[in-house]
């Protein structure tokens, strides 16, 4: 697969020491994952705001839950794949790459990426929807499925949710310093994210601003395609090993 994009690309991520990647859902999809806005997306089945708000949680944490437990079993099932894998490998064997996910599959961390910051917190974390003082923090339980919906938090007995971040809620602030220091970098790259969301899709600006230059890995054009300095349009799992080659 030798375009004039990958080939740009290529040459750009072999002079930069600094480089920090962005990926979204299009990550996943190899692994069997559905993305949010794609064809099969799980938004084109159900209302984001039904499901990922904490309005849709107070009103029907069960429902909520189950959507949630149907996504943890799913994913268990599922093994990283070679867009993981590549990304992986960047972060281990080159000190400047930082990688940051909006993803919640905890997929990344499974390939054995380092420097990863984690946007929209994990799948795999459940905290206590009460706030009391212990279950404030997240606990990690990766039991799929779980025993009783929805699950209790094991301090108060309130009601538990997952540890990501929903529409309408803040992103940890240290999270956001920690994605915005890295747009200082010699190369900005998104790749399989439709680039809708903020504060994430901000980042790519941000960066360019910073004086980045700036690539786009994306089956599709996105919002973030027209910003870019090059945009491939690819499957992650394949392009990613074709510019780990060139
Ligand atoms: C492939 C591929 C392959 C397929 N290879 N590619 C500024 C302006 C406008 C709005 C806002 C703003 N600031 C805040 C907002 C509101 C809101 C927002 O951004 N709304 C927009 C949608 C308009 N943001 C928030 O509410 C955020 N909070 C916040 O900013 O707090 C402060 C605040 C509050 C209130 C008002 C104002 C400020 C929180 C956002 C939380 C997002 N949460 C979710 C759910 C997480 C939990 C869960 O998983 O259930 O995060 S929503 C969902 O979207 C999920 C994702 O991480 C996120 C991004 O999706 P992603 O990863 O891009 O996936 P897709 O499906 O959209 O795209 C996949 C792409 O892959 C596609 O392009 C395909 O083509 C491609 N693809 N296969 C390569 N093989
Ligand atoms: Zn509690």
């Amino acid at each position: 697969m030798i375009t004039d994009a990958l080939a740009r690309a290529a040459a750009m991520l072999r002079g930069a020491t600094r480089i920090t990647i962005l990926t979204g859902a299009g990550v996943s999809a190899a692994s069997g994952i559905p993305t949010f806005r794609g064809a099969d997306g799980l938004w084109r089945k159900v209302r984001s705001e039904t499901l990922a708000t904490a309005e849709a949680f107070e009103n029907d944490p069960k429902l909520v839950w189950e959507w949630y437990d149907w996504r943890r079993g799913m994913i268990r099932g599922a093994v990283p794949n070679t867009a993981h894998d590549v990304l992986a490998r960047w972060t281990r064997e080159r000190p400047g790459v930082t990688l940051i996910t909006q993803n919640v599959d905890g997929l990344h961390e499974r390939a054995g990426s380092e420097r990863l910051i984690r946007l929209h917190g994990s799948i795999w974390h459940l905290r206590c929807w009460q706030r009391c003082n212990e279950g404030r923090r997240d606990w990690l339980d990766e039991t799929a499925p779980l025993p009783t919906l929805p699950p209790r938090c094991p301090y108060c007995n309130g009601l538990a949710r997952p540890g990501v971040v929903w529409f309408g809620e803040s992103l940890d602030p240290a999270v956001v310093e920690a994605a915005t220091n890295a747009t200082a970098c010699d190369v900005f790259m998104t790749v399989g994210t439709s680039a809708v969301v903020y504060p994430a899709a901000g980042l790519v600006q941000h960066a360019k601003r910073r004086g980045a230059a700036t690539i786009e890995v994306n089956t599709e054009p996105t919002e973030a395609s027209r910003l870019v300095d090059v945009a491939i349009l690819g499957r992650a799992e394949e392009v990613l090993p074709a510019l780990s080659a060139g």
